[in-house]
């Protein structure tokens, strides 16, 4: 398989649930508190002690992401952090050893298949616990600064066998996985320095369809990337202002992972949340723009995922609901943006996302005599195209095509979407 036809149900499904938790829960302040707070593992070993999430049900999570519209998930096995949620045989930092007592990685796969989800793996190449880490002037080691490290003898080569051998664990003991998410290379720690080009080998000889993130380094931009260089690009807390090409002006599969508020990690006094409009209308631009959207939600220590993300996801999933034909299976549309909002498009539908209502007709430029009908998606109800009075005298209808909206308000004002049948060509 190549990599179109190995992101082709990526492409389609353009909506997941990124999913970030480990022991880092428990502080509450995010994944990095130990490299922000420079954290011994020592001081940080309290919470691996304690570390037992007794509301844990991996089900409650894949129905809330099903219900969100949600198609695919990627879940942390490892974090920066080091602390493995699965049961890996090469270490004895995993949740096994906590009071959970449990391969939350496996409950993760078989609940979200179970829901009909594709199921995907976050891992951290970065690791805080492992020994032979480069950690004294290191750039993000909680224990870059501190001179104890300065003399260790690390030998890099032993921490490359652990982390290979984890991946061959994950790939090998958890059954078909769909996305394999690396985070992340940075300066000289990136491509061969993990070894790549022998991991993603081995990644392909038992996965082979397997799709993976662009993290490990190398460019996939580029006309001919190197092996590890990913089937997609991973943008983070933005949605790429022209999508994402190649150097050849090729678009290439991308996917922008967002948080809800400003955590990946739990963390309990940030309340900084999106609203289901931005969530709704980020998702849309994403899909306008061929990419797709990663929302992260990042449970509690007890294994829940906080109140206020399942609301902004209940209501997402109440407008993909009705609205899901314009995201799924859509891409670009070759129109220019309208002033009023977005396009997505699906062969001959066109899917007009109005933001703006404006007064009057809805204004298409360049769609006069192509639309063969024009329905409110939401609930199927007729729209008429039809040119208001004088318009001829004073608007570009060289071009365009008018659709009347009833009403000085938007059915939805979070995004009203009408979906244009276009005459065949
Ligand atoms: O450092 C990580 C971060 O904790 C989080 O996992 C994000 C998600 O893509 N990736 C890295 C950079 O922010």
């Amino acid at each position: 398989m190549n990599r179109i036809e190995r992101t082709k149900w990526f492409l389609d499904d353009r909506f997941g649930m990124f999913i970030h938790w480990g022991l880092y829960a428990i502080p509450a302040r995010g994944e990095w508190v130990r490299s922000r707070e420079k954290m011994s593992v020592e001081d940080y070993e309290e919470f691996f002690e304690e570390f037992n999430p007794t509301n844990y049900n991996p089900k409650e999570w894949a129905r809330a992401a099903k219900a969100a519209g949600q198609k695919y998930a990627v879940l942390t096995t490892k974090h920066h952090d080091g602390f493995c949620l699965f049961d890996s045989k090469l270490t004895d930092y995993k949740a096994t050893n906590t009071p959970a007592k449990r391969d939350l990685i496996k409950e993760y796969v078989e609940a979200f298949r179970e829901e009909g989800l594709k199921v995907g793996f976050y891992y951290s190449i970065i690791d805080w616990y492992h020994e032979h880490y480069p950690a004294f002037g290191d750039r993000n080691h909680p224990m870059r600064d501190n001179e104890d490290f300065k003399d260790k003898n690390i030998d890099f080569d032993q921490y490359l066998e652990y982390m290979h051998g984890q991946v061959r664990e994950l790939l090998t003991n958890y059954g078909k996985i769909d996305i394999m998410w690396f985070d992340f290379s940075y300066d000289d720690m990136t491509g061969e320095k993990w070894r790549a080009t022998e991991l993603i080998n081995m990644i392909r000889e038992i996965q082979p369809d397997i799709i993976i993130d662009n993290r490990l380094g190398g460019n996939i931009k580029s006309s001919n990337p190197e092996i590890y260089a990913g089937d997609f690009y991973s943008p983070e807390q933005i949605v790429p202002p022209g999508g994402i090409v190649d150097e050849n002006g090729e678009q290439i599969p991308w996917e922008a992972c967002i948080t809800l508020n400003d955590n990946w990690g739990y963390h309990s006094k940030d309340k900084n949340y999106k609203s289901p409009k931005q969530v709704i209308r980020t998702l849309v631009e994403c899909v306008s723009k061929n990419g797709n959207l990663l929302l992260n939600v990042g449970p509690d220590a007890k294994g829940l995922i906080p109140d206020e993300s399942i609301e902004i996801l209940e209501v997402v999933g109440k407008w993909m609901r009705r609205n899901g034909e314009s995201i799924y299976g859509c891409t670009a549309s070759s129109l220019p943006k309208p002033e009023w909002g977005r396009y997505t498009q699906n062969g001959n539908k066109l899917y007009a996302h109005v933001y703006d209502r404006g007064i009057g007709p809805i204004y298409f430029a360049g769609l006069k005599g192509k639309i063969k009908k024009a329905r409110l998606l939401a609930d199927g109800s007729e729209l008429h195209v039809q040119t208001p009075w004088m318009a001829e005298q004073y608007s570009d209808i060289e071009s365009g095509a008018f659709i009347n909206l009833a009403g000085a308000q938007l059915p939805d004002e979070m995004d009203t979407v009408i979906e244009l049948e276009l005459f065949d060509n």
